[in-house]
């Protein structure tokens, strides 16, 4: 079976991504399977240049099919804070939902956007890179106990619940990642048929 390398070492994407590509004949790879590999430190403006840094350092040392996803949180109110810096805006979960709900003290603007762009590497070079978005607005309290980072806070539109208060399985049919995912897959999809005719 091809191996692919799902090139995160945040344990709850990568159980997102094995549930997506569950139906998929590839044996899925995390980084947490190359122990000897250190990431560099994300030094990219943009989540695009972030995913394509993450994804073609991976597909360097392991020489297998690699994506990455580099992901964040937009707050409208913030000036779409903390965006590319969100794994970087606390200590720890509970941390970073604590200063996004301090800083969003007292603003009527709760609008919000889940951003992840998804970065494809074969062979040394960044083929692809997918965006998926998903809209919604940020609540005042945590709510929930699934998921991980800032779902507590977080209502995708047209939900009353948080990402947190949803299954996996629902929060896997609308979240950035997933609309992401699918993109990359519609790619590849496209790609290979363009293979098979040629062949
Ligand atoms: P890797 O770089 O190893 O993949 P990371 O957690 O450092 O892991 P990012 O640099 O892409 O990944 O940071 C993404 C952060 O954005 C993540 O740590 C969460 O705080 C937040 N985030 C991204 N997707 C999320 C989601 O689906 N639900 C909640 N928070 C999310």
């Amino acid at each position: 079976m091809t191996v692919i390398v799902a090139a995160t070492a945040n344990a709850h994407k990568f159980e997102e991504y094995r549930a997506l590509l569950g139906s998929q004949d590839v044996e899925l790879h995390s980084l947490l399977d190359y122990p000897g590999f250190t990431p560099s430190e994300e030094t990219g403006k943009t989540f695009k240049e972030n995913a394509s840094q993450k994804a073609l350092e991976a597909c360097n040392y392991t020489d297998r099919p690699t994506f990455a996803d580099d992901s964040g949180l937009e707050i409208t109110a913030l000036d779409n804070a903390p965006g590319i810096y969100s794994a970087r805006y606390g200590k720890d979960d509970a941390d970073r939902i604590g200063r996004v709900l301090r800083e969003l003290e007292g603003k009527s603007d709760r609008s919000a956007r889940f951003v992840c762009v998804i970065a494809i590497a074969i062979n040394g070079e960044v083929i692809e890179t997918f965006e998926g978005v998903m809209e919604g607005t940020i609540i005042d309290a945590p709510r929930g106990e699934n998921g991980f980072g800032y779902d507590p806070i977080f209502v995708p539109k047209g939900e009353t619940r948080t990402f947190a208060e949803m299954s996996s399985e629902e929060k896997n049919k609308i979240s950035h990642r997933a609309r992401a995912l699918q993109k990359a897959l519609d790619f590849i999809e496209d790609e290979m048929s363009v293979l098979d005719d040629e062949f």
